[in-house]
């Protein structure tokens, strides 16, 4: 006999079927081109009325054409507006992230704390008291076409130091 469980395995697996996901990796891969999709508008007016300094990207492996595509709209938008990626695909492949002209850093790893003191950088370096960005941990970047890692940073051992998100 079959049990209630193992039917609703069934219909769930059949819902999420090697083809269907294939069907949908196609769909995704056609409104990345579509230059008219209404995410893509979503995101041209959202940058325009918010007109950001920073904006950061958090990218696993299926969102990289995506987080790309962002980054080309921002900086068409805000070319002055610094891009930041972090997330899983970034840590393990920063190098791939500058494939895309229009990303400036990549945080590498935790980014409670890196993602701090880039912020903090970005602002001094408008002043006289410029920070070299050589000094924060876990960040990558380019610099005179070359590519610069910095040191890891450290994992956090006070998680409790965090604040909680609002
Ligand atoms: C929770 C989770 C989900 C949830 C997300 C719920 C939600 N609304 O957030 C759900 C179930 C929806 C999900 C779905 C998927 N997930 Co998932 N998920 C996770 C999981 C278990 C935890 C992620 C998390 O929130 N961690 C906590 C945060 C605080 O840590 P973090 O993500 O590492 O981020 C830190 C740093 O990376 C960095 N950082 C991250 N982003 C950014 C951005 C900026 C600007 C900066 C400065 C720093 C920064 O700072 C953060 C804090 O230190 C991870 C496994 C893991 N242990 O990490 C997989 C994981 C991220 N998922 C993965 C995958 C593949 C998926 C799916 C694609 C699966 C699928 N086939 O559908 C989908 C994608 C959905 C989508 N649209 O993005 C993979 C990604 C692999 C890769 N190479 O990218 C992971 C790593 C699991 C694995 N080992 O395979 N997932």
């Amino acid at each position: 006999m079959i049990s209630h469980k193992k039917i609703s395995y069934v219909h769930t697996f059949e819902r999420y079927s090697i083809v269907r996901y294939f069907q949908q990796f196609n769909q995704y891969q056609a409104a990345i081109k579509d230059d008219s999709h209404p995410i893509w508008q979503e995101i041209k007016a959202e940058i325009t009325r918010f007109i950001p300094d920073v904006v950061g990207l958090s990218v696993a492996t299926p969102k990289v054409p995506s987080a790309f595509r962002i980054a080309r709209i921002v900086k068409s938008i805000c070319p002055s507006a610094k891009i930041i990626a972090g997330g899983q695909h970034p840590t393990l492949l920063p190098e791939e992230m500058f494939t895309c002209p229009e990303i400036d850093f990549v945080i590498r790893g935790e980014g409670e704390e890196t993602a701090g003191e880039l912020i903090d950088a970005f602002s001094s370096n408008k002043g006289i008291n410029k920070v070299d960005y050589f000094s924060i941990q876990g960040i990558s970047f380019v610099r005179n076409g070359k590519i610069v890692h910095t040191p890891e940073r450290l994992l956090l051992n006070q998680l409790d130091s965090l604040a909680f998100s609002r």
